[in-house]
């Protein structure tokens, strides 16, 4: 498969490495408005087809999907262009700025029988992954509480400035992942009744936001996520979490320390792998996007939606604006309202 990428930003580093590491993958271009950074990733990753506009990397063509690396503003008319060259796109989070623009972009790559998948990596985190096996084996039964906690007083600003910028920061940024992991862990939701705040005087958005999810089957989940809070350990960028369910409860802890309580507690290490490429401590979230990516060749290989599919993506983001709308409002808000009966 032949892939262009599009955004040659802070994180696309890591995308162009982990498409260096799949076998039968290659990138082929790439394209960004920043000449600099465009031509020192290109001179990094050896790729010799260079593009300052999206417009023309797709009307030269030569390849088979997209990856859109890109912030969220040019997403959808990225999706669109992608559509309408015929490719099989992979986009960043998160996806789009508002539910109708989402909604569209899922539409147009279906419209042109391609693969949507939104680069929603953290659930394939390979602790993340490691609880998911353990709610499958049903060895603590169905989950009735759920709880998924990011907190953290790591600077993410230095690397992206951009983050101190905007009116919403840490739903939009950070929440998003959190409240996947917990739709990956428990399932679809139907309410959510969230709290946000700013502490941090000098960004624009909330730095903290608690979140409390009704999920379908009946289970409720606690998403709680913070980058005002000081901590030893930092825990940079670890999602803890605890499940209970009528036969036991599992937990993942500080240090990537998973516990089974059952009759018996079993306890083991599930740190990820430092793959040749990465840092600590980010290279928990390095490993997934190598991961989520090889799901995406995987998928496209063999024909099947990604798990975070466009489609699947909209009930995240649709998270996320309901999330906002509760704090606003103080009232749960039903997810009902973003998707059409
Ligand atoms: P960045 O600003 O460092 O990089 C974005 C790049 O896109 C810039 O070089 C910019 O010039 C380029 N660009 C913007 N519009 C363009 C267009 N229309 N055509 C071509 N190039 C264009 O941003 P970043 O920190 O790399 O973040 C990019 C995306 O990745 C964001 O949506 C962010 O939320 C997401 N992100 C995801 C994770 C994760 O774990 N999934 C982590 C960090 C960032
Ligand atoms: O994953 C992200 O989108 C990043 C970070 C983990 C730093 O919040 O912005």
């Amino acid at each position: 498969m032949k892939g262009a990428l599009i955004g040659c930003g802070f994180f696309a580093q890591n995308q162009l490495h982990a498409w260096r590491d799949i076998d039968g993958v290659e990138i082929v271009a790439l394209c960004d408005i920043d000449t600099d950074r465009l031509q020192s990733t290109a001179h990094t990753f050896n790729i010799s087809s260079t593009y300052q506009s999206a417009a023309e990397l797709f009307s030269a063509g030569g390849f088979d999907f997209v990856d859109i690396a890109t912030t969220v503003d040019s997403h959808r008319s990225l999706v669109e262009m992608a559509a309408a060259a015929g490719v099989h796109v992979i986009c960043q989070k998160p996806f789009a700025n508002n539910m109708p623009d989402a909604h569209a972009m899922v539409s147009a790559v279906k419209d042109a029988g391609k693969t949507l998948m939104v680069h929603e990596n953290f659930r394939w985190q390979s602790p993340i992954q490691a609880v998911l096996g353990i709610l499958d084996s049903g060895e603590i039964g169905d989950p009735f509480f759920c709880r998924v906690s990011f907190r953290s007083g790591y600077d993410v600003f230095s690397g992206q400035p951009y983050l101190a910028e905007g009116k919403r920061f840490i739903i939009e940024d950070l929440g998003i992942h959190i409240l996947d992991i917990a739709r990956a862990l428990v399932g679809d939701v139907e309410s959510i009744t969230a709290t946000n705040r700013r502490i941090n005087p000098n960004i624009n958005g909330e730095d903290v936001a608690t979140m409390l999810l009704s999920h379908a089957d009946g289970a409720t989940s606690v998403v709680d996520c913070s980058y005002a809070t000081q901590r030893i350990p930092e825990t940079f960028p670890q999602s803890l979490i605890e499940i209970d369910g009528p036969l036991g409860t599992v937990r993942l802890d500080a240090g990537y320390q998973l516990s089974i309580h059952t009759k018996t507690e079993v306890s083991r290490d599930v740190s990820p792998p430092v793959l040749p490429w990465a840092e600590k401590p980010w290279h928990n979230i390095q490993e997934s996007v190598f991961s989520i990516q090889q799901h995406f060749v995987d998928c496209v290989t063999k024909g099947i939606e990604p798990q975070t599919s466009g489609a699947d993506n909209l009930k995240t983001l649709a998270l996320v604006e309901a999330a906002y709308r509760s704090a606003e409002s103080g009232c749960a808000v039903s997810l009902d309202n973003y998707f059409s009966k």
